[in-house]
């Protein structure tokens, strides 16, 4: 089963969750910083503040990456590393950091894909409102001036956000990610200024023109198909609903210049939307070069008129996971078969363009045996599993250029601090020893072939 020539084969992580180094070269205070220190917020009272030390241990980590022939590495800048007050000065340290980071992947033959936004905002401007207001947005763009000005010569894919889902829904929504807000009007007012940001980012890159190494400019969302769990009305709404506010909310204003009516209307006793000023549609649907997909799962629902304690609470809906389903040890449904069904949709309903798919993988419990060795045989079916879902939604006409497992290593991963293993690399924390699980040996033989063995 063979992928085109040319497609690109990467890993991805995120600042916050491999860099550590918290306090050094002059990097601000982020949201994350703040709340992962508060008691309570995140399993064990981890936090972010050494997490990979990637920061120090760069070189070895892109050595690890080369020695698996990746081909690209999906990483985030750190705003407060850039700028520490979140506006104003640039740390020149800050900057300089991500050139070593970039010159140390082309010197390996390893694509940079850079990420401006995977949630560690500068704590400054979340004691002004955060993403509830339009301030952020706009210093948003400047930051993305900064380190366009900075990288865009050496740097061809630039993602805006990551997942403003989750910046806005478990940020502002439901209180289970930094900020920590329980409040549904401020997930609303947070989804726009976000989208804004991205809108405002995009013109501020496109108006600094091309540098000559063809920059492609782009946002990740991540995605899930929706469906009821019976077949009855009241549970088909309920999809809809979900599908709404976890897909439609973002995909239409980005590609249709609208947010979706039934939303508005669903939502419309939580906040009247006045945060939405004239021309801000416009400058949202800015035109993109490709859509990052970030796919781990499927939604299955039913209607919860009482609205119990759920993320899609808002929507009274509930999440239903079949009994004896194969989960992650999220507890995630594993469903590859959605991700053929979410891409067939993205290019039937809402466009045409390259798509990455920005992240997919999945948490086991991985452990080192006797024999030092990591063997995550579950991640290889995963990862393939989904690798065949994706090359059949490319037999179907989608448009897809590359794929990024998540993650590289195990990373602090959230409110759930270091409990969960994501990487394709086991990070021994006490020592910070990379152990390459199994699944890494798997992924250099698919990259290596470029395609799975039949
Ligand atoms: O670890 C996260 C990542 O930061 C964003 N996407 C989902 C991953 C797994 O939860």
């Amino acid at each position: 089963m063979n992928f085109p020539e040319g497609f690109l084969w990467g890993t991805a992580t995120a600042s916050y969750q491999v860099e550590g180094a918290v306090n050094e070269d002059g990097r601000g205070p982020s949201i994350w910083d703040t709340f992962s220190h508060a008691p309570g917020r995140v399993y064990r009272g981890d936090t972010g503040d050494i997490a990979c030390d990637q920061y120090h241990r760069l070189k070895g980590d892109l050595d690890l990456m080369a020695e698996f022939g990746i081909k690209a590495y999906r990483f985030s800048v750190a705003w407060p590393r850039i700028q520490p007050e979140g506006s104003g000065p640039v740390n020149q340290k800050g900057l300089d950091y991500y050139r070593r980071l970039v010159e140390g992947l082309h010197e390996r033959g390893i694509e940079p894909m850079l990420t401006l936004y995977h949630w560690d905002l500068p704590q400054p401007l979340e004691d002004r409102g955060g993403w509830t207001s339009r301030e952020t947005s706009e210093r948003f763009a400047e930051y993305t001036g900064i380190v366009y000005g900075s990288l865009a010569d050496s740097v061809r894919f630039w993602v805006t956000l990551n997942e403003p889902w989750v910046s806005s829904w478990l940020g502002y929504g439901v209180g289970v990610h930094a900020p920590g807000y329980r409040s549904i009007s401020k997930a609303l007012a947070a989804t726009h200024h976000l989208l804004l940001g991205h809108g405002l980012a995009m013109q501020e890159m496109r108006s600094r023109g091309n540098s000559g190494v063809h920059n492609q400019l782009g946002i990740t969302l991540n995605l899930s198909p929706v469906r009821p769990s019976r077949d009855r009305e009241p549970d088909r709404e309920a999809a809809r609903r979900v599908d709404g506010q976890a897909n439609r909310l973002y995909l239409d204003p980005i590609f249709r210049g609208s947010y979706p009516e039934d939303i508005l209307d669903h939502y419309s006793s939580e906040n009247d939307f006045s945060f939405v000023r004239d021309g801000d549609l416009k400058t949202i649907s800015s035109p993109i070069d490709f859509l990052g997909v970030n796919y781990y799962m499927r939604h299955m629902v039913r209607e919860d008129a009482a609205g119990t304690d759920d993320v899609f609470s808002s929507a009274r809906v509930r999440v239903v996971i079949p009994h004896g389903a194969e989960k992650t040890a999220m507890g995630w449904p594993i469903e590859p078969e959605g991700l053929t069904e979410l891409l067939l949709r993205l290019d039937r309903e809402y466009m045409k363009l390259p798509i990455y798919i920005t992240e997919n993988g999945c948490a086991l419990n991985d452990y080192v045996d006797p024999e030092g060795c990591v063997n995550d045989e579950e991640r290889i079916a995963y990862l393939e599993a989904h690798l065949r879902a994706a090359h059949e939604a490319m037999a179907g006409g989608v448009d897809l250029r590359g794929y990024f497992a998540w993650s590289l290593l195990d990373n602090f991963e959230w409110a759930e601090g270091y409990s969960k293993r994501f990487g394709i690399v086991y990070v021994d924390y006490p020592t910070q020893r990379r152990i390459p699980k199994t699944s890494a040996r798997w992924y250099a033989g698919v990259i290596g072939r470029n395609g799975l063995e039949d």
